[in-house]
This record gives structure tokens, sequence and C-alpha cells, in this order.
């Protein structure tokens, strides 16, 4: 089964703060990575959509759990994460809670995590303490090596063969949004994971 991944809106953002938390039992897949990892960016690529997933070149711009209904059937979810933590303590304890408290919230919806990791500087501690979250949740995992346009041939290899040493087991796919590298790839992992 492919799913029609065009087939977009935009459902809900979810703080902390939201009074009232919908939470039904779609299937669900979350993107999580450290900040500024092309994250949003890969999504509107999935969607096939210029900016439906708002993004920028500043850093910390995804600060809520942005979902977004497929096919009027599953959720794909923006998760903010903490490189951002370092400019501001409080953002980083409120975002900590968000990613932690909506995983284990929806534990039993989500069907992938999809983990961006910075293919040239490989994974950074921040990537394995939620790496090791996420393992411990039994929730399965997707690493995506991205930003792979600033990386030779043989640079992408090393970082494949290093990631699938670091994450042993799991499906590694070198992304890129602007090339549109391994977009195909992830759609069919994704959809394999929502079926
Ligand atoms: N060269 C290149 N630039 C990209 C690519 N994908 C995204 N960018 C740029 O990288 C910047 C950050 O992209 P985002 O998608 O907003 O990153 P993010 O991980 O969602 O960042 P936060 O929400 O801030 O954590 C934007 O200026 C994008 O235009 C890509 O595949 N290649
Ligand atoms: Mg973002």
């Amino acid at each position: 089964m492919t799913i029609k991944f065009s087939d977009v809106k935009f459902y809900k953002s979810v703080s902390l703060w939201t009074s009232e938390v919908f939470f039904d039992n779609k299937k669900e897949v979350i993107f999580v990575g450290r900040s500024n990892m092309w994250k949003s960016s890969l999504m509107n690529s999935i969607f096939e959509k210029k900016d439906l997933v708002k993004t920028s070149s500043v850093p910390g711009k995804t600060r809520l759990a942005n979902i977004f209904v497929v096919a009027n059937k599953y959720y794909l979810t923006d998760l903010p994460w903490y490189w951002f933590a370092k400019l501001w303590k409080e953002f980083k304890d409120e975002l900590d809670w968000l990613i932690s408290w909506y995983l284990e919230e929806r534990r039993e919806s989500i069907k992938n995590v999809i983990m961006l990791i910075d293919s040239k500087l490989w994974a950074q501690q921040s990537d394995i303490d939620m790496y090791e979250f996420i393992l411990k949740l039994e929730l399965p995992v997707t690493i995506v090596l991205s930003k792979i346009d600033k990386l030779s041939n043989s640079e992408i290899s090393k970082s494949v063969s290093h990631a699938s040493e670091m994450f042993f087991g799991q499906n590694i796919v070198p992304v890129s949004s602007t090339k549109r590298v391994g977009i195909n790839e992830l759609c069919k992992i994704i959809s394999k994971s929502l079926s």
C-alpha cells in the first residue's frame, strides 16, 4: 500500500498548555531531530508541498507538536527538539517535557519515529539520549541521515556505515529534500509502518 501523502491537511498544534488534547486512535508517525536538522522541510517534501509545514533558517522554529492528517486517516507530526535549549533554559525544560509527554501519551498509536541525524556531524549525545528514550518506549524507529547535499558520495557512505553500527538493526535512509534523494524510499517505509 502506498499512501498518498499529498492528500494532507494541517490538523492542530499541541503544547503542554493545550487544555483539551484530542487523541483518537489514528495511527501516527513522528518526526524528531535536533534543531535545524531540515526536519520540517523533509515533511514538506513528503507532502509535496512548498510550505505547509513552517520552516525557517533560524534554528528553533518548531516549538509545538504540529499535527498533520494524511488521507483523513493517519497523523504525521512534527515535534520540536532541543538544540534550542542551549539558548533559553526554560525552553529546554518545556520542549523536553512536550516531547516525552507526547511520545508516552501516543505510544499505542505511534507506528514509526523518524529520527533525523546530521550526516556530517554524526550522532550527538542528545541524539543518543533520544534514541534510548524511543527504545525504552519500544517504539519503532527509522534513522534519516539529513544534510547529505553537503557531503561527497564517499562521506555519505562513511556516515551510513557509522549510523549502521550506532543504530544497529534500524533502517538508515540518507535524505536530501532539495535534491529529492531518499524521499520515495522514506515514503515507502512510512507507508509500510502504517499498513
Ligand atoms: N541545502 C539544503 N537546505 C535545506 C534542505 N532542507 C531544508 N533546508 C534549509 O534549512 C533550513 C532549516 O530547515 P527546517 O526544515 O526549518 O529545519 P527544522 O529541523 O525543522 O528546524 P527547527 O524547526 O528550527 O528545529 C531552512 O532554511 C531550509 O530552507 C535541504 O535538503 N538542502
Ligand atoms: Mg521545524
